[in-house]
């Protein structure tokens, strides 16, 4: 069999100590911790758009990898793809992948001939998966990137192109429940607007509801049990879009009674371009019950658009997986490097450089966040904080009890308010300095 990454060794792990850059020093599979394995806490996903398409061009300059993996004609470059792709997965290690329908198959003249293609294909992903154990985390429909999508798809002001992306679900949700995927995402790629001046954001809002209402009446009638997410994003490609961030999300789910249906895939390059941290957004999923999946990269803070590179700042993934384990764990969901590499790491060993940084970045992030919870002070310091709502007043207040007469007759009471107490946050970063860095 061809060997399509004849560079990238089988990476295993050699421990913190090692200089081999194409080995893990902190990700060991099956390292427990917390009283689940590595592998189990992370559930690191390959995502098939960068990793295997995407070849390196931005607005300014074409692609500087090749990725047709020695194919000629269309169909031969995509079989070509599923190889390469399990063999990547293999030598990472990763046992799960993310996909869009049209970045594992190409689009024929017609959506019949799409499908076509897609079947092929995922016949042959088929076979790949059931040989290597591989899982597909989540799938999704590419409905932003064909010029027909040009005014949205759910959000069209075209119901012709609102009808073609239903179709267009409709087989990639049977794709994905064909495969076992545990997620089905909605990430509005052109589901917003350009200018107020031509758009009804009623009627656009109320269609975008109504697609999704189908899509989960359609998924679960053909048996598909998995997770149905949305996954914020400011703006880009358009100026403003409508999944902005996870609390309008959420705003909408409520309005059109699909917050039952529904969880969040939180990205950290997302969150910032919404001017929150990606533990903020993580947050706001945990306290809502939403959270559902992460895909994970992170952003350039002095970019304003979706960068999508490997993430490696500790911090972040430090945060993330606390809010992460804070929610209980991954139940369908996982990590999806939604990340590529540089345009100027084009080779195909950077590939493997890049996913080894993320994999050990989220190692560590794992173990550190572990460290800060069975530390215990955060959350110590954090209940003490709020311990007035324990007893007296603050006890009357939440349980329901306190009215606005009762709480005027205690604040006329009080005088003033002295019980303050220090929020001390420069002592708690240096907490969290001393459990990353302290030994
Ligand atoms: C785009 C993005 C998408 C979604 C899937 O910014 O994040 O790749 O993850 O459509
Ligand atoms: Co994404």
């Amino acid at each position: 069999m061809k060997e399509f990454f004849p560079e990238i060794p089988a990476i295993r792990y050699e421990g913190p100590g090692s200089k081999n850059s194409l080995s893990f020093h902190h990700y060991n599979k099956d390292e427990v911790v917390l009283g689940k394995k590595m592998s189990e806490h992370l559930k690191f996903a390959l995502s098939y758009w960068h990793t295997i398409d995407a070849e390196g061009t931005d607005i300014f300059g074409s692609g500087t990898m090749d990725k047709s993996f020695g194919g000629a004609s269309p169909m031969e470059i995509y079989k070509n793809k599923v190889a390469a792709a399990f063999e990547l997965m293999q030598k990472l290690g990763i046992e799960y992948f993310c996909f869009h329908d049209r970045d594992i198959a190409p689009e024929g003249k017609d959506l019949a001939e799409s499908n076509r293609n897609l079947d092929e294909i995922v016949d042959l992903i088929e076979t790949q998966m059931k040989k290597t154990g591989i899982k597909l985390l989540w799938g999704t429909a590419n409905c932003f990137n064909n010029p027909r999508y040009m005014h949205g798809a759910g959000t069209s002001c075209n119901a012709d192109a609102f009808a073609y992306a239903a179709a267009q679900i409709k087989k990639a949700i049977e794709v994905t429940k064909r495969l076992g995927g545990t997620g089905y995402v909605f990430w509005g790629g052109r589901e917003g607007y350009e200018t107020l001046l031509n758009t009804n954001t009623s009627l656009e809002l109320d269609n975008m509801a109504r697609l999704m209402r189908m899509a989960v009446e359609y998924g679960r009638s053909i048996g598909y049990t998995g997770d149905f997410y949305i996954e914020p994003k400011p703006k880009e490609p358009t100026k403003h879009q409508y999944d902005f961030d996870a609390s309008t999300v959420l705003a909408f789910l409520r309005k059109y009674g699909l917050d039952q249906d529904f969880k969040l895939n939180i990205e950290a390059n997302h969150a910032t371009l919404a001017g929150h941290t990606f533990q903020h957004e993580l947050r706001v999923a945990r306290d809502n019950g939403v959270f559902g999946s992460i895909d994970a990269n992170q952003g350039d803070m002095l970019l304003g658009w979706d960068t999508d590179q490997f993430p490696t700042n500790l911090y972040d993934t430090t945060f993330c997986m606390y809010e992460v384990l804070k929610a209980g764990g991954f139940v369908n969901g996982g990590l999806n490097f939604d990340a590529k590499a540089r345009r100027a790491s084009f080779g195909f060993d950077d590939i493997a450089y890049s996913y080894i940084a993320g994999m050990d970045a989220f190692a560590l992030g794992l173990k550190k966040a572990a460290q800060l919870i069975e530390d215990g002070r955060l959350d110590a310091f954090v209940q003490e904080r709020y311990s007035s709502y324990e007893s007296g007043i603050g006890a009357e207040i939440v349980s329901g009890k306190a009215t606005f007469e009762s709480l005027e007759a205690y604040a006329l009471g009080l005088g003033e308010v002295r019980s303050n107490r220090s929020g001390r946050q420069e002592m708690l970063e240096a907490l969290v300095n001393d459990i990353l860095f302290g030994k």
